[in-house]
């Protein structure tokens, strides 16, 4: 076992709000371990930080017209903040502009420099004119080569997964101007990964236990083969490359980024106030190095941060990237842009957090994506935690608070079943934990709360409101053997849900300093107070989900690319303008076309009280031949207009869609019948 664990979650961008996706991703595995460890005593830290450098950065600042600065200091501020209140428990939440990580990532690109590591190469990239600018990863959109999808980005279509080069696009256009970028020649640095293909191959090969979604990735990346990768890019907005012919230059953000878990870590240590301190976790062989995040990180966090560590020297590797798949959200991908997401700080406006701790929990898209739905939530919380964990320790609580004072009774000539029943106390701790240790945190929650449905069963199994009367003895051994099973949940369930176990542990009597190697059979004395204060979980009602899903489709409705509005293509008309036209019924009783004329169709009409000839450019559209029996709406007294030596009394009033397309405007109503 090494002696200290240093875990780091993916650092978000600092360009949006945290959602769901972001939290079943990296953040709550990453906090269920940590805290599933804490309890265990060991050395452990918990690092993460914003990462505010990259295009996402720049475009989300150019769409509002602020600085990036305005976007990193509003979203690294909100997002630290959310994460406290849903109980993150980082040891220390950093971000990427700051100076010790502009130091950092610079000592790390000179050390390798220095080595003669990077090649530097001309290389052809998109250029905006007008912006005068290149257009690096996400600042350029175009046709993925690989499945056709429009909308894909300098670095990664979206739809299909593959990573691209701005190059690579189909059609590319500046995705800030929307102009036709030009090609035109920089130079940039590589890190010619193909050098480290073997010993990437052999480190890899090592890890046994790693899941299989992450070797898989890995693996594809390896058979592929290694590239060269630029590890600069023309950008102002990042740590510049600290070399004299570099103006212009920034670290790419995916170089930086990483080495955000490092400068974090070096800020921890000095908060500390012994700034060596983070030496011993990224520079020790006895610390286990485990990263979480999300499958889109996978070939950063497992080929090219390695490979810039590895070639460095003095860091220690990630000994585990726990990486998960993603969520999604009512069936549905979730997506930020089209407004199909739940945000974390309005889910907490709305509900503790320990619920959502819970419900997405049980469905982290460990191996595969899962699905998160209010539906589902609801369940979770009113069947399994009111339902089973709650009821249980309600009843439990409040028989003894009734029939025993409050004292916990003495466990007296115990049966088979009341021995068996405790031991499960052990057992159930024993596959926790080892869920725990092989971050299985799904299996990890299920077998916590078999804990308590073990509890549950057994209680209803004994029935003590009968046995309280009859056989106090049997009685008194139920609510003893149910106490302790409160109280090891009060300890096994800590890392999901802390709010709940801390109210549980004060009903209980128990001290707050507590760890796992505490639970056992006999937590609490016979004879030890107990008080019954709140009531752990309220079920949620149907309005309550109900209310979350119409915000949800509400909001994707209001950000739709279909949503239109009314644009006027006319100035504002009062009424008698409009009374002014004389609009009829009428009936197409022959078409022709106008010779020598494409567009024109010389069609004849009923208006009732007359005939009347008026011509139409709908020759392109419709068959002369087909039109007769149309009903159509007649402007009757438009002033005569002669077009190719014919005279047009009157106009046809067509519909014209966004293909231009156009359509009869039909009536039902009698030939000369008023159109109002
Ligand atoms: N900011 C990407 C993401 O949010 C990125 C993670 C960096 S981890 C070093 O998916
Ligand atoms: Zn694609």
């Amino acid at each position: 076992m090494s002696k200290r664990i240093l875990v780091t979650s993916a650092l978000p961008y600092a360009n949006g709000p945290i959602h769901l996706g972001h939290l079943a991703g990296a953040y709550l595995p990453a906090d269920l371990y940590t805290r599933f460890q804490r309890l265990n005593n060991r050395d452990i830290i918990h690092i993460c930080g914003s990462d505010e450098h990259g295009v996402p950065i720049t475009i989300a600042a150019e769409k509002e017209g602020i600085s990036p600065w305005d976007i990193i200091n509003r979203y690294h501020t909100g997002n630290k903040e959310v994460f406290e209140r849903f109980g993150i428990d980082f040891d220390y939440f950093g971000r990427t502009s700051s100076e010790t990580h502009k130091k950092t990532s610079q000592e790390i690109f000179l050390n390798l420099h220095a080595q003669g590591i990077f090649t530097k190469k001309a290389q052809k990239q998109l250029y905006d004119e007008e912006m005068d600018m290149f257009l690096p990863d996400r600042y350029v959109k175009g046709t993925c080569p690989n499945c056709g999808h429009p909308e894909a980005y300098g670095d990664q279509c979206e739809k299909c997964g593959t990573s691209l080069s701005p190059t690579d696009l189909i059609d590319p256009i500046s995705a800030i101007s929307g102009n036709k970028p030009i090609i035109k020649e920089t130079e940039h640095w590589f890190i010619p990964l193909g050098d480290f293909q073997d010993r990437l191959q052999d480190w890899i090969d090592s890890k046994k236990d790693w899941k299989t979604n992450v070797l898989g990735q890995c693996k594809s990346w390896l058979d592929t083969g290694l590239g060269d990768r630029a590890v600069t890019r023309d950008l102002t907005w990042g740590v510049p490359v600290p070399l004299p012919d570099a103006d212009g230059k920034v670290l790419y953000v995916w170089f930086d980024a990483p080495i955000g878990y490092i400068s974090a870590t070096k800020e921890w240590a000095e908060s500390k106030g012994d700034p060596d301190l983070w030496k011993s976790y990224w520079q020790n062989d006895e610390t286990s190095l485990i990263h979480f995040i999300g499958k889109d990180n996978i070939v950063f966090h497992c080929i090219m941060f390695p490979a810039t560590l590895m070639q460095h020297g003095d860091y220690i590797l990630p000994e585990n990237v726990p990486a998960n798949e993603f969520l999604n959200l009512e069936g549905r991908k979730l997506s930020t842009s089209k407004g199909w997401a739940v945000w974390l700080h309005e889910y907490l406006d709305e509900f503790e957090p320990d619920l959502l701790r819970y419900a997405l929990g049980t469905i982290l898209p460990e191996a595969k994506d899962s699905d998160f739905s209010w539906k589902d939530f609801q369940s979770k919380v009113n069947s399994e935690l009111a339902d089973i964990l709650g009821n249980f320790i309600f009843r439990t609580i409040s028989f003894t608070d009734r029939f025993f004072d409050g004292d916990v009774p003495e466990l007296k000539n115990p049966s088979e079943l009341d021995i068996n029943t405790l031991n499960e106390i052990s057992n159930q701790k024993e596959k926790i934990e080892s869920a725990y240790n092989s971050f299985k945190f799904r299996e990890a929650i299920a077998e916590t709360m078999h804990l308590a449905r073990i509890g549950n069963r057994y209680f209803t199994e004994t029935e003590p409101w009968k046995t309280r009367k009859e056989n106090p003895e049997l009685c008194g051994n139920t609510l003893h053997i149910c106490l302790q099973i409160s109280a090891a949940l009060s300890i096994l369930f800590e890392p999901v849900l802390p709010n709940k176990m801390h109210s549980l542990r004060r009903q209980l009597g128990l001290s707050e300093k507590i760890s796992w190697d505490q639970v056992n059979p006999e937590l609490l004395k016979a004879g030890q107070k107990i008080t019954q204060d709140e009531i752990l979980f309220e079920k949620i009602e149907d309005e309550r989900v109900e209310e979350q899903i119409n915000k949800l489709t509400e909001r994707a409705a209001d950000m739709s690319p279909e949503k239109k509005e009314y644009i006027p293509l006319k100035k504002e008309i009062n009424f008698n303008n409009f009374t002014a036209i004389d609009v009829r019924a009428g009936k197409i009783i022959k078409a022709e076309k106008v010779e020598k004329s494409k567009k024109l169709l010389q069609i004849t009409v009923d208006l009732g009280f007359e005939t009347r000839t008026i011509l139409s450019g709908i020759a392109e559209f419709f068959n002369a031949s087909d039109l007769t029996g149309q009903t159509v709406c007649v402007v009757a007294n438009l002033a005569p207009k002669k077009m190719m030596g014919i005279e047009s009394n009157g106009m046809i009033l067509m519909g014209e869609d966004s293909e231009g397309v156009l359509h009869f405007v039909e009536t039902d109503a009698e030939p000369g019948s008023p159109v109002n």
